[in-house]
């Protein structure tokens, strides 16, 4: 019987998403296709070093999603889910802290691990957990009441997490079953029907929105499905011209003349979509929420953790320098970051692949220190895209999409919902990137090392 394995399921399912997605919310559509048509004009423009950061047909295929789930038992089952995909929880972002809004969840990112997992597929999904214990947001009784509403509910079905547990077990699903994963799962994710409670959304509403949109309702759905684009300057500015809405800035980096590190993401604002609400009296009326919204994104260079440092301050310098009547971005940004590619390596800050370049007829034996052997043309150095996310622009993401900042009270202590406790309740471990990368550098020098003879 033929087997479909994890690879395929991950990029089966990021197709059947998509569609869905596209049917659900027209205008990712139009992102689609603006996105598709901006990274032929820079491929047609820049030729083959647009593509050093990834393939046309890689960039093309890539999406991120994010979901948001209400409990730690719903976590779960969704690292469940994605394990059957080979997509496995990798970083740790609390973005209760990280803007002045109320956004209570804490989160992690489903992904391929390997760079062969990643070129051929690096379907990701940005997962959040709301923070119902954290009484920053939620009061005694309020949290108790959500957690009661929380535990009747089932998100995912039986069948579908005993086939994924199956494919994990095994190695992957005959085509029958695969199909049925593939709808069940994709079906977790779909928008549903069934009418909200009016009263019980509004009050959750008051404390975020957030809030509203994990736990008001019986059933999760997928957020965002987030393409990725070469120029994200460019399709800010196409899709204006669309008369598209798009949220204020674009968050992350700014665009400057030097390499582009990490992400840089923006979005159209979230459009009204119809809704049923269930009222006070039993009736049901129509009505509209704006949740979901179309992100787009551009990926630069992994950083390690000295570059991450340097990102930040870097962030930190801009946003004083706006605050104080000056916003050359780019201007600040050149005090912090080398502007050649070369430059991030050489100062430790930007992670690269290093591959050997032993035949130098004529120019002595290699030796020296790894910058030191790049400097004299013994290793050739490749960037490492950034395969992950970043706290502040996700609570960024987050606020510029909702219409009221909601309430936080920072005088009580907040729950201590760190990464071990995450790590605990997804039951599995919880990668680290930057390990990741740094694996991923290592192991490519030490192939180069042993190639030059050293
Ligand atoms: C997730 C927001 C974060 C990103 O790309 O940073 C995110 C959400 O809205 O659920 O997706
Ligand atoms: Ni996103």
């Amino acid at each position: 019987m033929a087997t479909v394995g994890s690879t395929a399921l991950r990029a089966r399912f990021a197709v059947v998403l998509s569609e869905l997605y596209g049917r659900e919310v027209p205008a990712y559509r139009t992102l689609v296709e603006v996105a598709h048509q901006v990274n032929a004009d820079v491929v047609a423009r820049s030729g083959e070093s647009a593509e050093r950061l990834g393939s046309l047909d890689r960039v093309t295929a890539e999406r991120h999603g994010a979901i948001r789930v209400g409990t730690p038992a719903e976590l779960a089952q969704v690292a469940r889910v994605f394990a059957a995909m080979g997509m496995h929880p990798t970083g740790y972002y609390d973005l209760r802290d990280a803007s002045a809004s109320s956004v209570p969840v804490v989160s992690t990112a489903f992904r391929p691990l390997e760079a062969d997992e990643l070129a051929a597929n690096p379907f990701r999904v940005f997962t959040s957990v709301l923070a119902t214990s954290d009484r920053r947001f939620f009061s005694a009784d309020l949290s108790t009441r959500l957690q009661a509403f929380l535990s009747r509910r089932r998100l995912f079905a039986d069948e579908l997490l005993e086939l994924a547990d199956r494919a994990v077990a095994e190695g992957g699903l005959s085509e029958e079953d695969a199909q049925t994963f593939l709808t069940l799962a994709a079906g977790s994710f779909a928008l549903s029907a069934e009418p909200i409670d009016r009263t019980w959304y509004r009050e959750l509403e008051q404390v975020s929105a957030v809030a509203a949109d994990i736990g008001g309702v019986g059933s999760t759905h997928i957020n965002h499905l987030t393409p990725r684009v070469l120029d994200i300057d460019a399709l800010y500015a196409a899709m204006s011209a669309r008369g598209i809405a798009m949220i204020d800035a674009i968050q992350g980096p700014p665009r400057w003349a030097g390499p582009d590190v990490l992400l840089r993401q923006t979005s159209f604002r979230a459009l009204a979509e119809p809704r049923q609400f269930r009222e006070a009296d039993g009736s049901v009326s129509e009505g509209s929420l704006r949740v979901r919204f179309g992100e787009v994104e551009a990926r630069g260079v992994a950083l390690t953790r000295a570059g991450r440092a340097r990102y930040d301050e870097a962030v930190a310098a801009v946003d004083a320098a706006a605050g104080s009547g000056g916003d050359d971005a780019a201007a600040v940004w050149a005090g912090f970051f080398p502007a050649t590619e070369a430059g991030l390596y050489a100062e430790g800050l930007g992670v690269c692949t290093v591959t050997a370049v032993p035949d130098r007829a004529g120019v002595g034996a290699p030796e020296g220190s790894t910058a030191e052997l790049l400097r004299d043309g013994w290793l050739r150095a490749d960037p490492v895209v950034y395969e992950d996310f970043l706290p502040r622009s996700a609570a960024g993401i987050f606020v510029s999409n909702l219409s009221e900042a909601g309430s936080k009270d920072t005088d009580v202590a907040g729950a201590d919902l760190d990464a071990e406790w995450l790590e605990g309740v997804l039951a599995r471990p919880l990668h680290d990137p930057f390990d990741l990368y740094e694996a991923q550098h290592q192991a490519s020098l030490s192939t180069a090392r042993r190639r030059l003879g050293l």
